[in-house]
């Protein structure tokens, strides 16, 4: 068995103690796991910034997995990251080409951070190694492996969206982004779409030909491209007996009432003001739900140091004011609004007390969220998902989910109210359908079905 290496931006720590009580997902417990199984490592940025970063790595050891990080220097910071992934790639990949920022000089950073890490990498890396490279940061780094002389597997997950050609190629540099995505063995999508916008890139747009079944080839290169809608951790959302502090609290101060709960980073791409703006509108059609409702968003703030993130809290903390503003009551305030992140666990009891888990993104590669508010629910009474058509996740949970278009805001306050109202048989219905595909798809066969194809 060929030695796994596993690339991302940022690396999960070495892990210690209960992953239940951590804070992150099961992406790096599944990663760990797998590299922990044949022995691997694991290399990304270390998070820090320095004035003159060492070309080295910094490694060290845990069990069978080696961890070797990079710094970054502030300058590529600033522009690799914060600037062309976060602030280029990431509002195109999300259908925003309104947010997205075009600079050269910020994809000269992506190129020469992308290049950093291959020269980082390289040394580490033997022939018989398995390469699987994740997300939008690094889609050039199999290509740079390629010049410095890896002819092994490599293998792309691709977390977000991939945008059709008629969004991507308005992006100055689509068609090195296109064809540096050819550089590798396989790649990974999370729904049908992605990976149909994908193929009709190569095959219409850059020249190469589809050969069927997901292959594609240009320049002399084939290409397999494959759906992998990414699974969960269903062990870290399960019931446990002793309930959380803070589920005890929520559940006190809800007083009897119904709970509707959001949790996301606070990332434009989520649909929150959206989601604020149709809780409001609930509240103005349906005056039989006043003081009988609560909505709960936890949004902790992410990539701060991106402008238009800032711009999202504002516009938040103004609809959220307006909304209670209009129907607060001496014992009631309809619309919380918590800036903070809780442990897995914590989430959990969070979303097992909810009558409804709100998940409205405008665009989500799946989102992890609506299947962790599924298997967190009771079995004997559990709530109903309200989920965006336009998250990967309406995929494989549509047949359970109530579906709605986040921009609709008054048809999702329609629907709003009859999931709320929702009996107990149809919901137990639906849950079972979502949940038999939770129980199919877990991270671990994610993983191991992406590594069986590229292997
Ligand atoms: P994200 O955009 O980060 O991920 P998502 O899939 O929802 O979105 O995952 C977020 C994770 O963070 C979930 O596990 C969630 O529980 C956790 N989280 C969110 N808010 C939290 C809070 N307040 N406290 C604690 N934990 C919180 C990207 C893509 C997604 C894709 C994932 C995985 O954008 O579309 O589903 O990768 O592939």
């Amino acid at each position: 068995m060929s030695r796994l290496v596993v690339v991302s931006n940022r690396i999960a720590t070495p892990p210690k103690g209960d992953p239940s009580r951590h804070s992150t997902g099961g992406l790096a417990v599944a990663l760990q796991e797998a590299l922990q199984a044949e022995g691997g490592i694991w290399f990304g940025w270390s998070g820090h910034t320095a004035e003159e970063p060492s070309l080295t790595p910094s490694v060290s050891t845990v069990g069978r997995i080696t961890y070797a990080q990079i710094d970054l220097s502030p300058t590529d910071h600033e522009e690799y990251y914060n600037g062309y992934a976060n602030a280029t790639l990431w509002p195109l990949f999300h259908y925003r080409l309104d947010l997205a920022e075009f600079r050269r000089v910020t994809y000269a950073a992506y190129r020469r951070v992308n290049i950093q890490f291959a020269r980082g990498l390289a040394p580490l890396l033997r022939d018989d190694d398995v390469v699987w490279i994740h997300d939008y940061h690094l889609i050039p780094l199999a290509g740079e492996l390629r010049h410095l002389g890896f002819h092994g597997r490599i293998g792309f997950f691709l977390h977000t969206p991939f945008p059709v050609p008629e969004v991507l190629t308005a992006l100055p540099n689509w068609g090195d982004i296109g064809r540096a995505l050819c550089a590798h063995d396989l790649i990974g999508f999370q729904t049908p779409t992605d990976c149909e916008a994908f193929v009709r890139l190569v095959d219409h747009h850059l020249g190469g030909e589809t050969l069927g079944n997901g292959q594609v080839r240009l320049d002399g290169r084939t290409v397999h491209a494959e759906c992998f809608p990414i699974g969960l951790d269903l062990e870290s959302m399960r019931e446990r007996d002793d309930t959380s502090s803070a589920a005890r609290l929520l559940e006190k101060s809800i007083n009897g009432r119904a709970l509707i709960i959001g949790v996301d980073r606070l990332d434009y791409s989520k649909g929150l003001p959206q989601r604020f703006e149709a809780f409001g509108a609930l509240l103005d059609m349906a005056p039989d739900l006043l003081n009988k409702v609560v909505m709960m968003q936890i949004a902790p703030p992410s990539r701060t140091d991106v402008t238009d993130y800032q711009a999202i809290r504002a516009e938040l903390e103004r609809i959220a004011g307006h909304v209670n503003g209009a129907h607060s009551d001496l014992d009631w305030t309809p619309l919380r609004y918590l800036n903070r992140g809780f442990s897995r666990r914590v989430l959990a009891d969070l979303f097992r007390i909810a009558r409804v888990g709100l998940v409205t993104p405008l665009r989500d590669g799946m989102n992890l969220v609506a299947k962790e508010y599924v298997a967190a629910q009771s079995p004997d009474d559990p709530g109903v998902l309200v989920l965006s058509h336009f998250a990967g996740a309406a995929v494989e949970l549509g047949g359970g989910a109530v579906l709605v278009n986040p921009h609709d805001i008054e048809g999702t306050a329609d629907r709003l109210r009859g999931a709320l109202t929702m009996g107990l048989d149809e919901r137990k219905a639906r849950w079972e359908n979502m949940m038999a595909i939770l129980r199919r798809n877990t991270i671990t066969a994610w993983r191991k079905a992406f590594l069986a194809a590229l292997g």
